[in-house]
């Protein structure tokens, strides 16, 4: 940035935190996308006197409201719950739902913010939003999730619509919670419609929606090296988090001929040395996704570290898959040291600030979540196309048009953010890309 665009840079983050006190993940998520998308914007004064950026950044609207539901033993609990409708420019509000205990309004934000620019990345007709609850749904039975869930929906049920809003999973919220979701919107509203994504296979769910996310990155991750002359075969790869988007990526890389030296979860790592195996891949995804429980049981293999991040290990290439801000400075040095190649985002703003400065400065490869983690509502947008057809593609269909969706963001981020360097910056791409897009149709409403 010049100095001229430094000095609005700050100007206008002055403005936003003095807007947003106490929400550090909205700021930096704000922060992130403004730096990149600041000289584009102020070489534009139709834009700037619409005050596009003062208006994407203060969403549609926010909806919080109180969840009341009873434990198994007749207790009575109450959550706080929240919808944020970011922006619906280029299609109805779509974005997660989050159920997590440190689920609060920045970090719903932040996620809202960044569900816009991913959305308009994918080429589909979808808004950005996010939603989620402090709802803890570790160590509750599946009668407490549901009775938690269908309280959710008797409030959520009157603001959304598969015209209006459409949620899905994240942290969470999985298949389970969906059904739970989509079952008790449908007694509310006499009537069947694609308001949920990530439903079951046999009640208008997609094929391939539940490893989206995950093959998504690798794919993503792939058409990164092969642009810069290399390829996933034979790279180590370091994996975080054992969730949906960790589990499903950790499946594709090691299919695509990659090795996967770790998976992680919130109390610690395992380690696997010599790589994943597919069996013992199974053995965790029964684990996490069936019985719930912690990598620090073991499952045949690997070492666990306790309380420990997997970003000392040996490996070529990392790849988070937890949460936000998972990977520090830090990590990053510890990285580029050893001599990595690449970092590609499976989960959302999982590499801090600093962190992605240092990678910059060190010549690493990027990939930021809102373009490598799209397959995931690539995936939803084209269940929605398929439940409003009333039709149902099969897995081959789907993953080649997911496929094709990744091939498509990844031109479109080498189109925005080559130039500057030998190598693309993925950063600068995929913010001015999907901003782009979005900044026009609000240009194009006028003073809406
Ligand atoms: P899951 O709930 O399936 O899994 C989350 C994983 O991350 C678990 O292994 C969990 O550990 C770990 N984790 C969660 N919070 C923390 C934390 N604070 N510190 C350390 N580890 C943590 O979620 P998903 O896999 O769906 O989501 C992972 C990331 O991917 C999120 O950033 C999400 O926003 C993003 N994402 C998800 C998409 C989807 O379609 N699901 C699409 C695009 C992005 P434990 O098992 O101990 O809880
Ligand atoms: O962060 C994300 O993109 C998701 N959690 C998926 C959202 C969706 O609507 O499928």
């Amino acid at each position: 940035m010049t100095e001229a665009e430094t000095r609005e840079y700050e100007s206008f983050m002055r403005g936003l935190k003095r807007r947003n006190p106490h929400q550090p993940e909205f700021q930096q998520a704000v922060g992130e996308v403004v730096a990149s998308v600041l000289p584009w914007y102020l070489a534009h004064e139709d834009y700037r006197r619409a005050q596009i950026l003062e208006r994407v950044t203060e969403p549609d609207r926010i909806i919080s409201f109180r969840v009341t539901w009873e434990t198994d033993s007749g207790e009575i609990r109450a959550n706080r719950a929240w919808r944020v409708q970011f922006n619906h420019a280029l299609g109805p509000y779509k974005g997660g739902l989050r159920f997590h205990p440190t689920v609060n309004e920045s970090i719903l934000k932040f996620l809202g913010f960044e569900q816009i620019f991913k959305n308009s990345l994918t080429g589909l007709p979808m808004g950005g939003a996010k939603g989620g609850s402090n709802f803890n749904p570790k160590g509750k039975s599946d009668r407490e999730v549901m009775r938690f869930c269908q309280s959710l929906m008797i409030e959520l049920s009157r603001h959304i619509g598969e015209d209006v809003d459409v949620p899905a999973g994240d942290i969470g919220v999985g298949g389970r919670e969906v059904s739970y979701l989509f079952g008790q919107y449908m007694r509310l509203e006499n009537r069947w419609s694609g308001v949920l994504t990530g439903k079951g296979l046999s009640y208008g769910g997609s094929a391939v929606r539940t490893e989206a996310t995950g093959w998504g990155c690798v794919y993503f991750c792939e058409e990164m090296l092969r642009h810069h002359g290399d390829s996933l075969a034979g790279k180590r790869v370091a994996v975080s988090g054992s969730g949906n988007v960790a589990l499903y990526a950790a499946q594709k890389l090691i299919e695509v001929g990659a090795t996967v030296v770790s998976l992680s979860d919130s109390r610690g790592f395992r380690h696997f040395p010599d790589g994943l195996d597919l069996d013992h891949w199974s053995a965790i995804r029964e684990l996490k996704e069936v019985r719930r429980g912690s990598l620090a049981e073991d499952v045949g293999g690997g070492i666990y570290h306790p309380g420990a991040k997997p970003w000392g290990i040996a490996c070529d290439l990392a790849m988070p898959c937890a949460t936000q801000n998972e990977l520090d400075l830090d990590d990053a040095i510890t990285l580029a040291d050893q001599g990595i190649v690449a970092v590609c985002e499976g989960a959302n703003m999982p590499v801090n600030h600093e962190a992605a400065e240092l990678l910059r400065s060190r010549g690493i490869l990027h990939a930021p979540g809102k373009a490598s983690n799209a397959g995931g509502v690539a995936v939803s947008g084209l269940e929605q196309s398929q439940n409003a057809m009333r039709l149902s593609w099969s897995r081959e269909e789907v993953d080649r048009r997911l496929r094709q969706i990744i091939i498509d963001i990844h031109a479109r981020c080498v189109a925005e953010g080559s130039g500057e360097g030998p190598k693309v910056d993925y950063l600068k791409g995929s913010n001015l890309a999907g901003f782009k897009k979005v900044a026009g149709a609000m240009l194009a409403y006028g003073a809406v």
